[in-house]
């Protein structure tokens, strides 16, 4: 079997099928010249922090989104928390959130106070399943926090008939979702708030940041006051707030790398392609989609490990992969639910189990994609994987 095979030749010693890491998240970087042109205005101005480029940021996101505010912040799981507080959201509110998803989307209410409860979800989007919520809607329940995840956009009609139905405020955590749509229109205006994240491995980065954009005019008053330690623009502490602003060489890089995300678009779809084709008839292997009909930024390239089928479980992939020097990662394993701080404590976080995220969790494995990839990286690690899997022919 290829796989015996393949763990013989580590063993012996056998050279690796890459000799340099092939990275998941490899940055997007964009034209370094136009970079460093704004880095040199930056000094040049002697403005390095929440200045003109923040503001063309700010302006350029808005527009992407669609959304009449944006603010920038430093990274997305302190946007989560601003938007969470300009919201109306306190500490000792429940939140609906999914069990699969990125530890953040947790972490950054229980890190207010806000207790996270967690949610099963659909298997074929990944996101939150509306009528779980809603079965999970108690006393305390004051909002629900849907992730777009992998850029799959949430059900969020029926998200906001349910809000409507237990007055609850909806935010989306749209760390994957800059550049998707839901119903032909942008991630972005959805909900009270949406935030988005430009950690370096995302689609639009800006080193590490992020973003709150809204249609709401109150939201992103108290947001942008809620970001600057609660000083509003009349020089006033109105609110409440933290240090969570967003540097001008941030947001140099980030107006940079905004700049060609129809170039990274379009590499991460032939990338995509190029996946389905090379694995294409691998038993047990498959390449998740984003939502059918819609805009897709192509982020994260997702393969699903059925073990039964395939005759290897995802984490042995995964090892034979690394050894291979291909990165992959386990993106979102364990589920959120049953990371140590919130699995220990079930009876506060989540009614177990949910067999959906979990199931999923297991599953999933990401390979690597976006504009340092090429198309022969790309068939390599196809035929890689055709290699390892036992049950191809
Ligand atoms: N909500 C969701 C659904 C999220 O996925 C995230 C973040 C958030 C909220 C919060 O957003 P931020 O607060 O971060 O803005 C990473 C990131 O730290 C995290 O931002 C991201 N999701 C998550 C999916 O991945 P790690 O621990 O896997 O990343 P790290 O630093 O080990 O990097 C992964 C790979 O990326 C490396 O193996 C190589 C590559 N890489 C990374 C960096 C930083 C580079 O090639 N260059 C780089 O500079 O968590």
């Amino acid at each position: 079997m290829e796989q015996t095979t393949n763990a013989a030749r580590h063993e012996a010693g056998a050279a690796p099928e890459f000799t340099e890491p092939l990275h998941v998240g490899r940055p997007n970087l964009g034209d370094r010249d136009r970079f460093r042109q704004r880095i040199e205005g930056a000094l040049d101005r002697q403005w390095l922090t929440d200045g003109p480029l923040v503001l063309e940021f700010e302006e350029a996101l808005a527009q992407v989104a669609g959304t009449t505010y944006c603010v920038a912040m430093c990274n997305a799981t302190a946007g989560i928390q601003v938007a969470a507080r300009a919201g109306g959201l306190v500490a000792g509110d429940e939140v609906l959130v999914p069990g699969f998803t990125w530890v953040a989307t947790a972490h950054a209410l229980d890190w207010i106070g806000i207790v996270p409860v967690f949610c099963d979800v659909d298997e074929a989007s990944g996101t939150i399943d509306p009528e779980h919520a809603e079965r999970l809607v108690g006393p305390r329940t004051r909002g629900i926090l849907g992730v777009h995840v992998f850029g799959h956009p949430c059900e969020i009609d029926r998200l906001a008939e349910l809000a409507a139905r237990h007055d609850l405020v909806v935010l989306y955590d749209a760390a994957h979702g800059i550049g998707c749509t839901y119903r032909g229109l942008p991630i972005g205006g959805f909900g009270a708030a949406e935030v988005f994240s430009f950690h370096a491995n995302k689609y639009v980065n800006s080193f590490e940041g992020g973003a709150i954009v809204t249609n709401d005019a109150a939201v992103a008053h108290r947001a942008r006051a809620m970001r600057n330690f609660g000083i509003t623009p009349d020089r006033k502490v109105a609110f409440p707030g933290t240090n969570a602003k967003l540097t001008e060489g941030a947001a140099a890089m980030g107006l940079t790398s905004l700049e060609s995300m129809m170039d990274f678009a379009a590499a991460n779809r032939d990338n995509h392609g190029r996946y389905r084709a090379g694995l294409a008839g691998v038993p047990g292997i498959s390449v998740r989609r984003q939502a059918a009909d819609e805009v897709a930024n192509h982020q994260y390239l997702i393969i699903e490990v059925d073990a039964p089928v395939a005759g290897i479980h995802r984490d042995r992939l995964h090892e034979l992969l690394t050894w291979n020097n291909v990165l992959s990662r386990p993106y979102f394993h364990p589920a959120c639910h049953q990371l140590l701080p919130y699995a220990d404590r079930p009876e506060r976080y989540a009614p177990l189990p949910l067999p959906r995220s979990e199931a999923l969790a297991d599953r999933v494995l990401a390979l690597p994609t976006g504009t340092a990839v090429t198309p022969e990286d790309i068939d390599r690690v196809a035929g890689l994987i055709r290699r390892l899997v036992p049950n191809a022919s």
